[in-house]
């Protein structure tokens, strides 16, 4: 099934540069790109983003690293494209995330040391879970008007 998801490459990943390398993966793997844009969100925008996590422990370091700087918030479209793009992201934690993953391949810090400094867990990406966040999540950071449908040179592989 086509579907669409939410990306948000994270702040630590706009600091590390590191935004074109894995949009890179992404383009590379046949995702199409509907929408694109860099935004700064603000305490309030990152409660309803993280609306399921606000009462945990970890929230307010979350809090601190997803408001640090601006995200760079994408819409990939493409088959099973929520359960395909959470596998090339991998594991919440860096240090359990396999090679090959972008979050094994990028990061390597664990829970432990996140919550001893009580920062949050940089994981550079975020990805909905399953279609229900993903409908809502879309609809948070996007409207109609900035989701594109268009073709790409995959579609002729995909869908023919
Ligand atoms: P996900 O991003 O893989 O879906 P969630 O459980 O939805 O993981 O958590 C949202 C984000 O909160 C994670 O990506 C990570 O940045 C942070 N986080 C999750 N669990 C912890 C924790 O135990 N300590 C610190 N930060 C955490
Ligand atoms: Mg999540």
């Amino acid at each position: 099934m086509i579907e669409r998801t939410l990306v948000l490459l994270k702040p630590d990943t706009v600091q590390r540069c590191f935004m074109g390398e894995i949009i890179s993966r992404f383009e590379k793997a046949g995702f199409k790109i509907v929408g694109c844009k860099m935004v700064w969100i603000d305490k309030d925008f990152s409660k309803q983003h993280y609306e399921e996590h606000v009462e945990k422990d970890f929230y307010p370091g979350l809090e601190n690293m997803i408001t640090d700087g601006p995200v760079l918030a994408m819409v990939l479209e493409g088959v099973d494209a929520i359960e395909n793009v959470r596998k090339m992201v991998g594991a919440t934690e860096p240090k359990a995330s396999a090679p090959g993953t972008i979050r094994g391949d990028y990061a390597h810090i664990s829970y432990g040391h996140a919550d001893e400094n009580k920062i949050g867990v940089k994981n550079l990406i975020h990805a909905s879970d399953i279609p229900e966040n993903a409908k809502k999540e879309v609809s948070l950071w996007f409207t109609e008007k900035e989701l594109h449908s268009y073709k790409t040179v995959h579609d002729a592989h995909i869908l023919e």
